[in-house]
């Protein structure tokens, strides 16, 4: 057995340990040759996600991230949950947010991992990032063997589906890489004939333009009326085209209590949300997900849905 796999490994197992659903490895070179990102970001599919093109060379290359770099791991987090029941005019937010915020609550393992892997050698540096960082997540993570990619853009996994956070640690550490996924998804396309916005443009291909998720989280202006009327009651996020996937037949619920949705959260009343105050929103979303799209944006989105049960 060479050393770089005996490492492999002992980084699985302490990822297993502190909670990680999946843990897999790829070699830290560029992850995407053929700029898919780069054709992405040409079409306008970032919308107003100027930071998405501000860091694009860095998000293809994690040695511009994290100089002498030789290995990406990328960890995966099951959030899957039951939904809660609904309340009458009940607003939907996104399963991902039922919670605590995850950057808050991937924080920690994710920096015990990195430590870890920084004791193995010598003079071992790591960048860990969840989410935020400069870093092609869903493309490592099919590089990495974790999951493939889906037409819906998300990674998906044959055991728990798709209801899974992404996570990366990368290391100037050498270590096995594993094979890469290769795709689940065959002829179906349930995902793009369900997204009721036509958001999936292309299989893959997701116009954020178009997507009820960019809509209410990332969307600081107005939203275009023909895109509001198909928000349907989605006031955080959307996931219909989760929902839809067959292979979310197979998620099972999360270990980490922090992901159990808060009722409050998971299904808020319609007409309370559009009366909170800045203050009242900051007390009662503080440290969730929610915060995100800020006070102004939860309003606009309960208005959009009141509007579209014929409020
Ligand atoms: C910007 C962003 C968004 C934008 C744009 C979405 C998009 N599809 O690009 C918006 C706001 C719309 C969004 C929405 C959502 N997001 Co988001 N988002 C991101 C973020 C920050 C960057 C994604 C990105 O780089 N997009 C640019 C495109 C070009 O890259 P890409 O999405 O990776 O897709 C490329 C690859 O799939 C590649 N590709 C295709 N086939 C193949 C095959 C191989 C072998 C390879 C290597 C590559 C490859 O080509 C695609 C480009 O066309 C990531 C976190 C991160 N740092 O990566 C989270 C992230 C992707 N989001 C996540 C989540 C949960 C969501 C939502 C489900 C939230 C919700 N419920 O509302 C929705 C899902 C909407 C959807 N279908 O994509 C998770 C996904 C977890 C998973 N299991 O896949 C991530 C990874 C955050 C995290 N750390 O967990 N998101």
């Amino acid at each position: 057995m060479t050393v770089p796999n005996f490492h492999a490994e002992a980084v699985k197992r302490r990822a297993r340990e502190l909670g990680f659903d999946a843990c897999g490895i790829a070699a830290a070179d560029q992850i995407d040759p053929e700029d898919r990102l780069g054709t992405w970001l040409a079409r306008g599919f970032h919308a107003a996600m100027k930071w998405m093109a501000a860091t694009s060379e860095i998000r293809q290359d994690p040695r511009k991230k994290l100089p002498g770099a030789r290995s990406v791991v990328v960890l995966a987090r099951n959030y899957y949950s039951p939904s809660p029941a609904a309340n009458e005019r009940a607003g939907r937010v996104a399963r991902y947010a039922w919670g605590r915020d995850y950057h808050r609550v991937l924080r920690k393992p994710l920096r015990e991992l990195a430590a870890f892997i920084e004791s193995l050698e010598p003079e071992t540096r790591c960048y860990a990032s969840v989410d935020s960082g400069p870093v092609m997540e869903r493309s490592w993570a099919a590089r990495a063997g974790v999951g493939a990619i889906g037409k819906n853009s998300l990674v998906l996994r044959r055991d728990i589906g798709s209801w899974f956070f992404l996570a990366t640690v990368i290391t100037t550490l050498e270590l096995e890489p594993d094979a890469p996924a290769t795709d689940i998804c065959g002829t179906c396309t349930l995902c793009i004939d369900s997204c009721p916005t036509a958001a999936i443009v292309e299989p893959g291909v997701v116009d954020s333009n178009r997507c009820i998720s960019y809509q209410t989280i990332e969307n600081r202006g107005e939203v275009p009326d023909s895109i509001a009327s198909l928000h349907d009651n989605w006031v955080f996020g959307c996931d219909v085209c989760q929902d839809v996937c067959p292979w979310n037949r197979f998620a099972r619920e999360t270990t980490e209590p922090d992901f159990l949705p808060r009722p409050d959260q998971a299904s808020p009343n319609l007409d309370d949300l559009a009366a909170l105050s800045e203050p009242q929103f900051r007390a009662r979303f503080s440290g969730t997900p929610l915060m995100r799209a800020k006070h102004a944006g939860i309003v606009r989105n309960a208005n959009i849905a009141r509007e579209n049960a014929g409020d």
